[in-house]
């Protein structure tokens, strides 16, 4: 059988197997479709079953989640955790709390999960969780016992040596202090279960900042390559939560202009940079929307959702140089690839898990706009995820500045092995291929050596 045909029996039987989970699909053909030439020069995977295996779970675990409101009514919600491969270490990977939340959706991130932290180069293996929960105008109480009541189930099935997981959109210091609290009240143990934990009981410096901090790091590493830098740079950002906020920062910090931010309401352009006080303030402090930028800065100018064109981001039809989105999945597709592409964009890093749809991603490819796979440029997080548990198991506190050294050279790394890699399967700069390729090679091997497990 050709290696393109062993792809699509294995995407076929996917489909057929899991009705109904698309973002699931998008995930697994992106990486599968590019393992080609991979699969072409080593027979062994397809001898192995190795792709058949990968796209199924350890185990998924689905539970229902009953919590009181302020107005003592019963409320409902789904749990989950798809602990999805332990073959280089013990599942990892963050909890989202949004309504849009679905198995498919917790599938397909628990499989981007699975590449991405094989490519930090550390040993944790893919994982992922959540709830249909909204945290939007819940009061701290009611965000509190939801957490408490998710974390009873969720408790049964982690540990620090078998699944840690952290935050992801929704799930913040809060929301983790919240299900810390209870898991130790559960289990009476004070162990590094959780990540992105607060500085007081086990929490690392900079596990706060890194996912946006190495995004941009991964960006500054690209543009070396190619003789480039970001200095100067002007940068359209989407989402303001915690991975933009850090974007931002660290832009400034590297000498770019970031101009834009955006939440779930509308979009913010300023044309003078974003202005990092007022945004941590109405998103950190006041959890508010991102309407009372405007009022603060008059300079700037606010479009609400309802006003964008069909089918595009208004992001992305803002003049840039490069581009970050890091809100969610398919928040930027083939229209808004070639806004970017009109007004001179050169470079689509992603902080967010997918948020190119496969079309924008093909358009890309072939017009070679440089770009940043998710799955290797927002490892930062994750990583630095590892770097708490590491200090947790040996009950030490790193500085700041360790820390943050430690990320600035995990993302060269990433960098380097994707760009080697596509350079290796004679796809020089399509840092996509190098990524899945490095980041599926290391944990197949493994499960290889781990025999018919
Ligand atoms: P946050 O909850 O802190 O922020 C999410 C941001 O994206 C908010 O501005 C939110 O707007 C916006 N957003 C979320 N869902 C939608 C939607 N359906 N449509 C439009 N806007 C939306 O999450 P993070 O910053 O942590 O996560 C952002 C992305 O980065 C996600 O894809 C996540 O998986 C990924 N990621 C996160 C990591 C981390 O360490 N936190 C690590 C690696 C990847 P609003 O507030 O209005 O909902
Ligand atoms: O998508 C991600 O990598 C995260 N949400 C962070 C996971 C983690 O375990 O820190």
């Amino acid at each position: 059988m050709s290696v393109h045909k062993y792809v699509e029996k294995v995407m076929k039987s996917t489909i057929q197997s899991t009705p109904g989970q698309t973002e699931f699909y998008q995930a697994v053909e992106e990486v599968l479709i590019s393992l080609e030439p991979l699969l072409q020069a080593e027979p062994k995977y397809d001898n192995n079953n190795i792709l058949e295996r990968i796209v199924i779970p350890d185990r998924q675990i689905l539970f229902r989640v009953c919590w009181i409101d302020d107005a003592g009514k019963i409320q409902t919600n789904i749990g989950y955790r798809v602990q999805f491969n332990n073959t280089i270490g013990p599942y990892k990977g963050g909890l989202r709390l949004h309504p849009s939340v679905n198995l498919g959706i917790i599938k397909f991130l628990g499989f981007e999960q699975i590449f991405k932290n094989s490519l930090t180069g550390l040993n944790i293996g893919g994982a992922k969780g959540g709830s249909n929960f909204d945290p939007k105008g819940k009061s701290d109480g009611e965000i509190m016992r939801f957490c408490q009541s998710f974390m009873l189930e969720l408790s049964k099935y982690i540990g620090e040596t078998i699944d840690v997981p952290a935050g992801d959109i929704g799930t913040g210091g809060r929301e983790i202090g919240y299900m810390y609290g209870q898991y130790k009240r559960l289990t009476n143990r004070f162990e590094g279960v959780l990540t992105g934990k607060g500085l007081n009981w086990g929490g690392s410096l900079a596990r706060t900042e890194a996912t946006g901090f190495g995004s941009v790091y991964f960006a500054d590493n690209f543009l070396k390559k190619v003789g480039n830098s970001l200095e100067g740079k002007i940068a359209a950002v989407s989402g303001s939560g915690n991975v933009a906020i850090y974007t931002i920062q660290k832009l400034y910090e590297m000498g770019a202009t970031p101009v834009t931010c955006s939440d779930s309401r509308g979009f913010i352009y300023h044309k003078a940079g974003i202005d990092l006080n007022s945004l941590k303030l109405i998103k950190e402090i006041n959890r508010a929307s991102l309407e009372d930028y405007a009022k603060m800065h008059t300079d700037s100018v606010y479009v609400p959702v309802s006003k964008y064109p069909e089918g595009t981001n208004a992001v992305w039809a803002t003049p840039c140089d490069i581009a970050f989105p890091s809100a969610t999945q398919n928040e930027l597709n083939l229209e808004d690839i070639k806004n970017l592409h009109k007004n001179g964009c050169i470079l689509v890093n992603e902080g967010a898990n997918m948020p190119s749809t496969p079309d924008a991603i093909d358009y890309m490819i072939e017009n070679k706009i440089m770009y940043s796979p998710g799955k290797a440029s927002n490892a930062g997080g994750v990583a630095t995820s590892q770097l708490e548990m590491e200090q947790n198991a040996s009950m030490g506190n790193w500085s700041f500045a360790e820390v943050d050294s430690k990320l600035r050279g995990i993302m060269k790394n990433i960098f380097d092995l994707s760009y080697e890699t596509s350079k290796e399967f004679g796809n020089e700069g399509n840092v996509m291929m190098g990524a899945n390729i490095a980041g599926f090679r290391k944990v197949a091997d493994s499960m290889i050596d781990q025999g018919a497990v």
